[in-house]
């Protein structure tokens, strides 16, 4: 069966990717995705300066998943910029995720980046907005302001990376959203925040930041990726096409993205878990499932999920 896609008129060779932080922050990293079978090189969100990160422990993977509070360890936007040129040998798609810290942050990366060429940016709205009001993404008028005011500075096909909603009208107002702001492409969903694992032996908290308290990754998040995947793909009528975030760690599960309306799908946790090799396991399983179902293509099951 085929895997390669196309997203915004951008061929990738394979459906599978990194997700944005996962194994994707050093220039090693990028150049081993580079190498690996992943179908495109995904950039660790950006900020304008370069962050150590949180303390440590600050990742913390369990038998169904992960939760981290990473606190955006990268190198800076710069670096990325300068780094993008060389990662074309590669000849698969580059994606530079944006953050920022306050809205006009992610102006003058946006603006940088864009120059530096990478086929794709994808905005990551799962940022912090001003003290005492939510994520950007959880402010339905400030994710329409700063997407109206980034837009102009994309010239490659603009993305938006969403937190997931758990609420049938926030679907609604944030597909509208996306709909005013000429968006290309839609990757759902950022990992499930503000969780909290125990660990009852120790009687203790998991990782360091926060007080124990971080974002969910992985197997246990997957209904609530496929959900939002859903909700947009119905929402925005497939038209804009879908990058499946959440959950995916066997073939199968990027098969159920798939049928929810998912193009392509991103790995976390799982890749973080089992390295880059990861790749070439999701491609064959795909593949298998995708053969038995007598499916030829990625393309041919996308949106298929039968209602009852
Ligand atoms: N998402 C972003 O948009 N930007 C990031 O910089 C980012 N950093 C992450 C770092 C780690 C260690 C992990 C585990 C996740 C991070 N995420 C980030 C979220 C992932 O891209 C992904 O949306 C989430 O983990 C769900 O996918 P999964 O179930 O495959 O883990």
């Amino acid at each position: 069966p085929e895997l390669s896609i196309t997203i915004a008129g951008v061929r990738f060779p394979s459906c599978f990717m990194n997700a944005a932080g996962a194994r994707c922050v050093t220039r090693e990293e990028l150049e081993r995705l580079g190498r690996s079978r992943a179908g495109a090189i995904v950039t660790k969100s950006m900020t304008v300066e370069a962050r150590q990160g949180n303390p440590e422990p600050r990742y913390f993977g369990f038998p169904s998943g992960s939760i981290n509070s990473m606190g955006l360890p990268n190198l800076g936007y710069l670096a990325y910029a300068e780094m993008i040129p060389a990662l074309r040998t590669f000849k698969k798609p580059i994606i530079a995720s944006v953050a920022g810290l306050c809205e006009d942050d992610f102006l003058v990366i946006a603006k940088e980046i864009n120059a530096s060429r990478p086929d794709l940016i994808e905005v990551n709205l799962s940022c912090p907005n001003i003290p005492g009001k939510p994520q950007i993404g959880y402010d339905p008028e400030a994710s329409e302001r700063l997407l109206k005011r980034v837009r102009p500075l994309i010239t490659v096909p603009m993305g938006v990376k969403l937190p997931p909603y758990f609420d049938p009208v926030h679907h609604q107002v944030m597909a509208e959203v996306i709909r005013r702001a000429d968006v290309d492409f839609l990757s759902l969903i950022n990992s499930v925040g503000n969780a909290l694992v125990v660990d009852p032996d120790r009687e203790a908290v998991v990782i360091k930041p926060k007080g124990g308290f971080g974002g969910l990754g992985g197997a246990i998040i997957k209904p609530v990726a496929l959900a939002n995947v859903r909700a947009f793909w119905k929402l925005l009528e497939g038209r804009v096409p879908i990058i499946g975030t959440g959950g995916v760690v066997r073939g199968i599960d990027a098969f159920e993205h798939m049928l929810c309306g998912a193009s392509a799908v991103q790995i976390g946790t799982a890749l973080v878990e089992e390295g880059v090799d990861v790749f070439e396991r999701l491609e064959r399983e795909l593949a298998a499932v995708l053969a038995q179902k007598g499916y030829g293509s990625v393309d041919s099951c996308r949106g298929k999920l039968r209602e009852l």
